[in-house]
């Protein structure tokens, strides 16, 4: 039990009986002024399953533990800062952020100062004003890299399955260049592509603008206009929402000549039911990035213990074959 909680036991006998029920149960999650703890977590897209994933293991989080989750979604500069301010209004003494930009970290570093909150980002890494992470923010995200490669690894290999004459294949790369972790993702992709043997000249990158499905649809549908000649595609980009994009792009294809292979998991459930081009995903780990990281600041806040500063989390490939299996066991099956 936290050493406040104790202290707040003494002053108020209400809250003195709930810590008393707490110590057999979760414990006790009062501030020093009797109040359960309040605790934001904003993320960028609040109407993605992925964000909505982390949000219901955040939730699992506050009500094993008796503190108040406050759910806000943030789309860009003004509501990042509206919403903190929002949160310290209503008496929040932390959360968590998946920003909708990166640069805005000495921002956010500024507002949790003024209103004494502790904080620490998911997902995506908050940059410094010199273009480099803010390693003095906790933060915990995947492993974006090496999971690209697991993505490049399972694409190659699905199409030596298929015996699909390499001469005539090509890859499209659904590249978001303004998001780190995006970025890392589709080259870890191209680079096991490469290393298994892919030819570099048939890897083509098609750039999105926006972090959406639209977007990725686009973006997929110019690069067709100048490859008519490729029969075979590969197909990866930053998340389940880029590559659903490109699998409608290619949907005259069809699943016979297309292999999509997206990131995240949770947002594919809908799409591996239908006879289409998602050949799989990198299932991530959501319940780590809602339920762990709300803990984390939760502790930091109660306990006084700081949250490990960067923790990365690992994907496993999710397919027609396994994939209920698997979301069932990360409790994601709808
Ligand atoms: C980024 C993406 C999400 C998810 C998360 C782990 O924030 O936008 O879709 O992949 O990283």
């Amino acid at each position: 039990m936290a050493n406040h909680a104790l202290v707040s036991i003494v002053r108020t006998p209400f809250v003195a009986l709930m810590c008393a029920a707490a110590l057999v149960g979760a414990g006790c999650s009062d501030d020093e002024d009797g109040d359960k703890i309040k605790i934001g977590f904003i993320v960028k897209q609040p109407e993605e399953t992925w964000f909505r994933a982390e949000w219901k293991y955040a939730q699992q989080a506050a009500d094993e533990n008796g503190f108040e989750l406050m759910k806000v979604g943030a789309i860009d500069a003004v509501e990042v800062q509206k919403q903190i301010d929002a949160l310290a209004v209503n008496g929040a003494k932390g959360f968590v952020i998946c920003t909708p930009d990166q640069s805005l970290g000495p921002k956010i570093v500024k507002l949790a100062k003024k209103y004494d909150m502790k904080f620490m980002s998911v997902d995506d890494q908050l940059m410094g004003k010199d273009g480099k992470f803010m390693t003095e923010v906790p933060h915990l995200g995947i492993s974006a890299k090496k999971i690209g490669r697991q993505v490049g690894q399972a694409l190659y290999a699905e199409m030596q399955k298929r015996k699909w004459p390499v001469a005539d294949t090509a890859v499209c790369a659904l590249t978001y260049k303004d998001l780190d972790t995006a970025v890392e993702r589709t080259e870890g992709a191209i680079e096991a592509l490469i290393k298994a043997g892919f030819p570099e000249a048939q890897i083509h990158r098609a750039q999105q603008k926006e972090q959406s499905t639209d977007s990725a649809y686009k973006a997929t549908s110019n690069l067709l206009t100048n490859q008519s000649q490729v029969k075979h595609w590969l197909l990866c980009g930053m998340n389940d929402l880029a590559v659903r994009g490109g699998v409608r792009a290619l949907s005259t294809l069809g699943p016979a000549n297309v292999i999509g292979i997206g990131i995240n998991g949770t947002d594919v459930q809908g799409e591996l039911v239908k006879d289409n081009a998602f050949f799989g995903s990198m299932l991530l780990q959501p319940k780590k990035h809602g339920y762990d990281t709300t803990m984390m600041v939760y502790k930091w806040i109660s306990q006084g213990e700081k949250p490990a500063m960067d923790t990365r989390t690992g994907a496993i490939l999710i397919h027609r074959g396994n994939y209920e299996e698997k979301l069932k066991e990360q409790g994601f099956w709808q």
